[in-house]
């Protein structure tokens, strides 16, 4: 059944009494509509990230401005990089694979939340780590 198109069922049952009587009663069926809204977040951006962090560290929290049909069942990160980083279900951003501001200093992703409604708004995702040196200079 599609609650947003038809809420609303006329359904005409036939009663009977057993001695051989049957009377036709109309049955009104109305549904509540119950409007199912994805979850809205808002972007993210954090920019001290070191390279040196180990995998597992908590580098932020996804602010979710309105969960729509709650609870969140997961977010979904995507674009180059996004297998280095891991958010759960709470919308907190940990390290998944260690990071090397050699190889790539910033991370432009995109991240978006699934409730019972489905996906939500995608926005921005964005990370940027610092430089840490990597080799010890002989004095
Ligand atoms: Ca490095
Ligand atoms: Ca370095």
């Amino acid at each position: 059944m599609d609650y947003e198109e038809k809420n609303h069922y006329i359904v005409q049952i036939t009663a009977s009494n057993g001695l051989g009587d049957s009377l036709p009663v109309t049955v009104h069926i109305v549904i509540d509509d119950v409007a199912e809204i994805a979850a809205v977040l808002e972007d993210f951006a954090v920019n001290n990230v070191k390279e040196n962090l180990s995998i597992g560290t908590v580098i932020g929290q996804i602010t979710v401005l309105n969960e729509g049909s709650g609870p969140i069942k997961l977010f979904e990160i995507s674009g180059n990089g996004a297998d280095r980083f891991a958010v759960d279900q709470n919308g907190t951003v940990t390290i998944a694979k260690s990071l090397d501001f050699e190889k790539q200093e910033a991370y432009n992703l995109k991240v978006k939340a699934k409730n019972q409604a489905g996906y939500g708004n995608e926005v921005n995702l964005i990370i940027s780590v610092v430089d840490v040196a990597d080799v010890v200079p002989e004095i």
